[in-house]
């Protein structure tokens, strides 16, 4: 991995996330409670040993930045020409903020040329999954590849979100469609199944840097790795895929995209789970987060008799769960659980106060807010149209604006 360097995209405006990132990035959406999405990516990069990482931001990058430069930017040797750093937008090269991902790629053209690593890995800031960058660089070095695309197989009606990958046995890449609406491309590995790129590629410094500049200077280029870069590679290099599955070659690993709040939502409900098929708890892949200052949690009798406790819950440092129960949810620092409340299948993100008599379920709670005794959310979505913001599948976001606290209802 030495001869690595690793640019995780971490600038996407994250709109199916609204409105958990109506004020922060969407790598920067909290996670798992004491969690950021990015951690995901980031604690990957370390623990492959990949340990000279740009992150290119653009989209509301406060939060972001102080996350990145508190909990990441020491985790590394920085005497030792070890990064993990940002690099904003400065309108290095051209005078426009980056429209797509390669154009955000190509405009750090110097910094990325001047470490002068043989290969590049191209990262997202929006995924959770484990996974060793080396095994992938492991397999692009022995195939000889010039680029090599991480793939899952998913299911042929999904396709729509994901850049489609055609496969020969060997492993090469023979098609690349992004985001078609349907495909009759079926993967070689895994009958009734399609591959899929993961957003993950490895490029020959010297293969990628020629293909920036050429697609810099096309005017029909969306500058967009999917739409752009990948599918002119093609029948020009040896683009190989890195498949991401089990033992038996079949089933995908553990891979979320949770670019939409309703996968979001599940991604945090299996960590909070029994048995979470992405397990925080895995010694031999420990997630890191920025380290938080706060007491422990602290679960306490309330009104006389009431027993404060949460069970198949995270609950992080700082918060007391006082006389109320939690269930089946993901609980952050400093949240305050009141007597006679009653949380269930729920994220709950830090500093947040819940009333006396609360009944939540199904629910979002933004950062901040504060639920006056009383309220019901979750349970009538009709009713939390009206105070606060409903997904599609019917999950109930509150965030500070739409906070009962300055909107009462009850
Ligand atoms: P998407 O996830 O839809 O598809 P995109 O929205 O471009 O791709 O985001 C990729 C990453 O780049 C994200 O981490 C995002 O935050 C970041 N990003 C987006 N625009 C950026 C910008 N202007 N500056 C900096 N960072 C930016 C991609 C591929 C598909 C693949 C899916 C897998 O295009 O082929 O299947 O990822 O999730
Ligand atoms: P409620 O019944 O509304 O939970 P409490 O009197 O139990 O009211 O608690 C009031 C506040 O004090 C709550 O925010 C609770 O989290 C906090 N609290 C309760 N018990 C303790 C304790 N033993 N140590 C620290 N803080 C506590």
């Amino acid at each position: 991995m030495k001869d690595t360097l690793g640019v995780l995209l971490a600038g996407g405006a994250g709109e199916r996330l609204f409105p958990l990132t109506r004020d922060r990035a969407k790598p920067a959406v909290p996670f798992a409670g004491q969690y950021r999405i990015i951690d995901s990516t980031l604690s990957n990069c370390i623990n492959s040993d990949l340990r000279r990482v740009y992150i290119l931001t653009q989209y509301k990058a406060l939060s972001l930045n102080r996350h990145i430069r508190e909990g990441w930017g020491t985790v590394v040797a920085n005497e030792l020409g070890e990064f993990i750093e940002i690099l904003p937008p400065m309108q290095r090269v051209s005078k426009n903020w980056y429209t797509g991902t390669a154009d955000a790629v190509y405009q750090n053209i110097y910094s990325i040329g001047s470490e002068e690593p043989k290969y590049v890995i191209i990262l997202s800031g929006d995924h959770i999954y484990k996974m060793n960058y080396g095994r992938m660089l492991a397999q692009h070095k022995d195939s000889g590849a010039e680029v090599t695309l991480a793939t899952l197989p998913i299911s042929p009606d999904e396709v729509s979100a994901f850049g489609v990958v055609e496969i020969a046995h060997n492993g090469d890449v023979t098609g690349f469609v992004e985001k078609p609406k349907e495909t009759n491309i079926r993967s070689p590995f895994t009958p009734d199944m399609v591959d899929v790129s993961m957003g993950i590629y490895i490029f020959n410094t010297d293969v990628l840097i020629p293909e920036l500049l050429k697609d810099a200077e096309n005017p029909d280029s969306k500058h967009d790795f999917g739409h752009d870069i990948l599918p002119k590679l093609l029948g020009r290099f040896k683009v190989q895929a890195f498949n991401f599955v089990d033992e038996n070659k079949t089933k995908a690993l553990y891979w979320r995209d949770v670019g939409t709040l309703e996968a979001y939502y599940e991604a945090n409900m299996d960590v909070a789970g029994v048995s979470p098929t992405f397990n925080l708890y895995d010694k031999s892949w420990p997630m890191r987060t920025r380290p938080y200052q706060y007491p422990p949690a602290k679960f306490v009798f309330g009104e006389p008799g009431r027993t404060g406790m949460a069970i198949n819950s995270i609950v992080c440092s700082g918060s007391i769960v006082s006389g109320a129960v939690v269930r089946n949810s993901v609980v952050s620092h400093d949240v305050r659980v009141n007597s006679y409340a009653d949380v269930d299948s729920s994220i709950v993100f830090s500093h947040v106060n819940i009333g006396r008599h609360c009944r939540i379920r199904h629910a979002i709670l933004d950062r901040d807010v504060h639920i006056p005794d009383g309220t019901v959310i979750g349970y009538d979505p009709n009713e939390d149209k009206k105070n606060y913001f409903v997904s599609a599948s019917g999950i109930t976001v509150v965030t500070r604006d739409y906070s009962v606290y300055e909107n009462p209802v009850s």
